[in-house]
């Protein structure tokens, strides 16, 4: 596959969900990884999808926030999925909060019952942005009973990406 998934990943099949507030972080995140065949499809439920699909990583990426009455949709998404990828701007102090609150929703659902969690505190290279154990905290992660990793990151410059990826490929049920 030539790119960092390939690596990582290998031969096996991988259905991964990447969630996350607008302006987390994910579509660079996606473009870091330099994966190709993005399509973003067209929001006719509502919300817009990004799904990547390769030989063996089916990759679904969607903003969450505020969108209590097209919920119920994503359980279609939510269905198969073997790792949870959520995003945080670690620069985002004030939707620190909401972020938290669309965490639980997700892992709530039944169908994520099972879900290994990855969280990205993205944004590592801004200044006096928020620290891993701080979002840690900020996000009750110490609550949950599921395997789970906290990993700060960088879509900017790169780093702690495959760090993460490497951790859910060994987690995905
Ligand atoms: P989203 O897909 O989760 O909504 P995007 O988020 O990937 O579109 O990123 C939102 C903004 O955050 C973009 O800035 C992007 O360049 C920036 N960003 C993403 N990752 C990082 C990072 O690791 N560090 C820094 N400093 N910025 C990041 P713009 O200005 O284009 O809106
Ligand atoms: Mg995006």
């Amino acid at each position: 596959m030539g790119n960092i998934f390939g690596s990582i990943f290998g031969k096996k099949r991988y259905r991964i969900l990447m969630i996350g507030l607008d302006n987390a972080g994910k579509t660079s995140i996606l473009s870091r990884l330099r994966l190709q065949e993005f399509r973003p499809t067209v929001p006719t439920v509502g919300f817009t999808v990004e799904t990547i699909i390769s030989d063996h990583i089916h990759f679904t990426v969607w903003d969450v926030g505020g969108q209590d009455k097209i919920r119920p949709l994503w359980r279609h998404y939510y269905t198969g999925s073997q790792g949870l990828i959520f995003v945080v701007d670690s620069s985002d102090y004030e939707r620190i909060d909401e972020a938290r609150r669309e965490l639980e929703k997700i892992l709530n659902d039944r169908e994520m019952r099972n879900v290994s969690l990855l969280v990205f505190c993205n944004k590592q290279d801004v200044v006096n942005c928020m620290q891993p154990d701080e979002i840690r905290q900020a996000l009750h992660l110490e609550n949950f009973t599921r395997p789970y990793v906290i990993i700060p990151c960088s879509a900017m410059d790169g780093i702690g990406l495959s760090e993460g990826l490497k951790w859910l490929s060994k987690h995905c049920k």
